[in-house]
């Protein structure tokens, strides 16, 4: 896949999307008589009529995701034309000029035409580049360009009032800021479907239905946008089967659609990253990083290196650090410019060396931090200083999870060079929430905005056995990013499979003020389906299955099933009283689930997703049958059919049996055992059946 080819078929999802525009609307020039003239539906450029395909002025704007801060109808939707050329400068992005002729590809635009002036012949002109370039800043027309780092103005407008053509500015403060310009451009782009379906055959001009042409529109958008969160992205910090090569180049362009900006490289069980921290990568793991790098910077994800040493270093000897600073520059010199020397999960009772016990006095929390500010003071000080463009170090504390002032923390407050980053989980590993309070806390201890290591959605500790963990973020407070410096999600084992989880955190991140877990979740099931609605309501019928966020306490910081046990429990309410009616109200619900799986396998492009997400898929199917098998045995009984009754009885036994006896796939996940999902409500469901059977 090249850097920039992505799962259009997802990508046009959110631009098919007709919900509520979920940003701030602001007044805006929404009535100009341009918005006005398509109203009348009769300046189609081919001459029919357009009445269907033109969006009036107060039509709702497609769903951008992250959430905008500000998005507006500016005005009424303009043709996205076969002859669109692209403006661009001396700023321009490459990157973002190579999204956007993919973008414009995607939706057939052969072969835009990139110049550096106008011709005045296209249709539609596409001004990319620095908001403050002259005629960006014209096109963008009183649609503000926010301060600060990332942040873009972006405006569509018909010229002249001419349906025929028109003009989009997507104007950054920065690079990246004209990366998410464009970012949100594709996300604007809606019609097209039909016959020739939404892609690479449909044509600027769309599929035919019923001999109906459907052009593609870019909405009539006015966007001022810009990210709450300095840092945003993912840490593949997990234990277990670290993501390939290739999952991990999906998951940089994946990043980039959901305008995240960091993923931090830390698996526990890449050897060289952990346990063989000294050695250098072998030739063949370096080239795959090196690719990783360069598809990160194409899609202005900060690609960070972490090396961990804490298991086996000797703070006090000269060559360990000289050592680990060889190895960053192994990867200073693919390109790398982001660091981390995470030192979680090690000991401060003990000490590796004795040399550090003469250097440091006898273990604790103390002498600990005084070793660790050491390294990491030096670290910053010779090699991060002293290499061009390098961002500030990053590191996570041993005393990572809590709020308890400590020796350790006083002397990390104290003596650690203050441009490190610090990372910090929450008031546990797994908390059931973060709010403002606690960060602010986190930062008073340590001294500067702490980054948050959100420990969602991984898979890896015990009481994830068995579990994808596929909820929408929830239960981190807004306004958190007044207190953090960022937000990382460590995913699940299953790359693909945490993109559900990930694409909201990345809208929380982005935009936390605006976040609805509701509407982001939709949205995720949406980008994964493609903008097609049967597969997005599969989806989510999955995704409520696999609901359960378990915490390091007892208690889950998400429900398991919130729908499927709201359904269930009415229908043994109502089946006391109104068993037929209870029947007949849960047997699409028994449907649903056993064909979702069919759906999802059909409907679903991402290949990586239905691989990871497979034995919950099978499980999913099984369950469906077992709870059809189930009504079915309660229909015979209330038909009086007893034979027919033990007959569906002995079905959902054996379909339940097979569902329990799926179990995880230990190369993929850590946390090994049988594959859970509904839990406990699908199995409560087949208990009782099998009550009411035995009761006649
Ligand atoms: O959370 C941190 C900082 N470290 C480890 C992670 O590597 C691990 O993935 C999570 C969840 O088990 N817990 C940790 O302690």
């Amino acid at each position: 896949m090249s850097a920039v080819a992505r799962p259009y078929a997802a990508l046009v999802a959110l631009a098919l999307l007709a919900a509520a525009a979920p940003a701030v609307a602001l007044p805006s020039a929404a009535s100009s008589s341009s918005a006005r003239s398509s109203e009348d539906g009769r300046d189609g450029r081919d001459g029919r009529d357009g009445r269907a395909e033109e969006a009036r002025s107060e039509d709702p704007l497609p769903v951008v995701s992250p959430t905008p801060r500000r998005m507006s109808r500016a005005g009424a939707d303009v043709r996205l034309a076969a002859d669109t050329e692209i403006v661009v400068g001396r700023k321009t992005d490459e990157a973002a000029r190579r999204l956007l002729t993919d973008v414009l590809h995607t939706h057939g635009v052969r072969d835009p035409e990139v110049r550096t002036r106008p011709s005045g012949r296209a249709a539609l002109t596409v001004l990319l580049g620095e908001a403050g370039r002259e005629d960006i800043a014209r096109a963008l027309r009183g649609t503000e360009v926010p301060d600060g780092a990332e942040a873009y103005g972006l405006r569509v407008r018909r010229d002249d009032g001419d349906a025929r053509r028109g003009t989009v500015a997507l104007g950054g403060t920065d690079a990246a800021g004209q990366f998410y310009a464009v970012q949100t451009f594709r996300q604007l782009i809606r019609g097209g479907g039909g016959g020739g379906g939404d892609g690479e055959h449909g044509g600027a001009h769309g599929g035919e239905q019923g001999g109906e042409r459907t052009p593609r529109l870019v909405a009539g958008a006015s966007v001022s946008d810009r990210p709450a969160m300095p840092l945003r992205g993912s840490i593949e910090g997990f234990y277990g089967p670290p993501w390939t090569a290739a999952e991990r180049l999906d998951h940089m362009d994946f990043l980039g659609d959901v305008k995240s900006n960091t993923y931090v490289y830390a698996p526990k069980d890449d050897p060289y990253h952990r346990e063989k921290w000294r050695e250098p990568y072998p030739e063949d793991k370096l080239a795959e990083l090196g690719q990783l790098v360069d598809r990160a910077r194409a899609n202005h994800v900060r690609f960070t290196f972490a090396l961990s040493p804490g298991t086996s270093i000797c703070y006090s000897d000269p060559d360990d650090v000289k050592a680990l600073v060889a190895k960053l520059q192994s990867v200073y010199d693919l390109g790398v410019r982001a660091f981390s020397v995470p030192l979680d999960d090690i000991s401060y009772t003990k000490w590796n060396c004795e040399a550090d016990r003469e250097a440091f006095g006898e273990p604790g929390k103390g002498p600990a931090a005084e070793a660790q500010v050491g390294l990491l003071n030096a670290v910053q000080r010779e090699f991060v200083a002293t290499h061009e463009g390098t961002h500030p170090l990053q590191t996570v504390p041993t005393e990572y999870g809590d709020l308890a002032e400590s020796a350790y923390k006083k002397v990390l407050r104290e003596k650690l060079d203050e441009g490190i980053e610090i990372m910090w989980t929450g008031t546990d590993v797994v908390p059931p929430e973060i709010t403002k309070a606690q960060a602010a806390r986190a930062s008073e201890l340590f001294g500067r905005d702490v980054f948050v290591w959100d420990n969602y959605p991984v898979n890896d500790f015990a009481n994830t056995r068995g579990r994808l963990l596929l909820a929408p973020y929830d239960k981190r407070e807004r306004g958190l990013s007044g207190n953090v410096s960022g937000l990382v999600s460590n995913p699940m084992n299953q790359a693909a499979a945490s993109k559900l989880a990930v694409f909201t955190i990345a809208d929380f991140a982005w935009n936390d003020q605006g976040y609805d877990r509701d509407r982001s979740g939709e949205q995720a099931a949406s980008y994964l389906a493609g903008g097609d609605a049967r597969t997005t309501e599969a989806l989510r019928l999955f995704v409520d299955l696999n609901h359960a966020a378990p915490t390091f306490g007892d208690t889950p910081w998400q429900p398991q099933s919130p729908v499927l046990s709201g359904q269930l429990e009415s229908f043994w309410k109502r089946y006391a009283s109104d068993p037929d009616g209870a029947l007949r109200e849960l047997r699409p619900v028994a449907d649903d689930l056993a064909h979702a799986p069919a759906t999802l396998r059909e409907g679903v492009a991402d290949r990586f997703f239905l691989a990871d997400a497979g034995h919950w898929l099978d499980a999913t199917e099984l369950w469906g049958a077992a709870l059809r098998h189930g009504l079915r045995a309660l229909t015979a009984l209330r038909d009086g059919d007893e034979a027919g009754a033990a007959k569906e009885r002995a079905a959902m036994d054996e379909a339940v049996k097979a569902a329990s006896e799926i179990t995880v796939d230990p190369e993929e996940h850590h946390q090994v055992g049988p594959v859970k999902l509904g839990d406990p409500f699908l199995e409560d469901f087949s208990t009782k059946v099998r009550e009411e059977t035995d009761g006649q």
